[in-house]
C-alpha cells in the first residue's frame, strides 16, 4: 500500500488544486490530504475566504481523497509520515526544495503548478467585480 500525503490551505478550490491532487494520488494507491486549519493560515499570514470546515469537507469529498486531516503546524509533516506509513510527499514547485529534509523519510515529489490560476488571482478578480458592480449603481 503505496501512501501519498500532501498539505495545502485550498481557499476557494480550483482546478489548480485538482490538478495536483489527482496527480499526487496517481502516485500511489491512496492520498491523505492535511488542510491547513484557519488558525494555522494566520500564522501564515493567510486569510482565507472559506473557513476550514468547508474546505476539509471540499477535499474530503473528492473520490480521489482517501482522508483529510488538519494540518495545525509546519512540524507536524515528519510525525504525519511516520503516522500514516507515508511512501510519498508532494507538494506543487512552488515549495520546490523546501521539504528536501523529509527525504530521509519518504519520497519527496515536487509537481508543476498548474498555470493561469490562483486563490489570489480569484481574490483579486472578485474585488474588482465588486468594484464594478459598486461604480455600475
Ligand atoms: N497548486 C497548484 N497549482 C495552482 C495553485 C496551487 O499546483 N495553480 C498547488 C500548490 O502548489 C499546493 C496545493 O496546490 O501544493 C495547495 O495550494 P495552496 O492551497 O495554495 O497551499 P499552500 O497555502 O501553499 O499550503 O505546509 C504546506 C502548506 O500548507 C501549503
Amino acid at each position: 500500500m503505496n501512501t501519498v500525503l500532501t498539505y495545502g490551505t485550498f481557499d476557494l478550490f480550483h482546478i489548480g488544486h485538482l490538478r495536483l491532487l489527482e496527480r499526487a494520488r496517481a502516485l500511489g494507491d491512496r492520498l491523505i490530504v492535511a488542510v491547513s486549519t484557519d488558525t494555522f493560515n494566520e500564522g501564515k499570514g493567510k486569510r482565507t475566504v472559506i473557513p476550514y470546515a468547508d474546505r476539509a469537507a471540499i477535499v474530503q469529498a473528492l473520490k480521489i481523497v482517501d482522508e483529510v486531516i488538519p494540518e495545525e503546524s509546519w512540524e507536524q509533516k515528519r510525525d504525519d509520515i511516520r503516522r500514516f506509513n507515508v511512501t510519498t510527499f508532494v507538494m506543487g514547485d512552488d515549495w520546490a526544495g523546501k521539504f528536501d529534509d523529509l527525504k530521509d523519510a519518504c519520497d519527496v515529489v515536487y509537481l508543476p503548478r498548474t498555470d493561469g490560476i490562483s486563490t489570489t488571482e480569484l481574490k483579486q478578480s472578485m474585488a474588482l467585480l465588486g468594484q464594478i458592480i459598486r461604480e455600475l449603481r
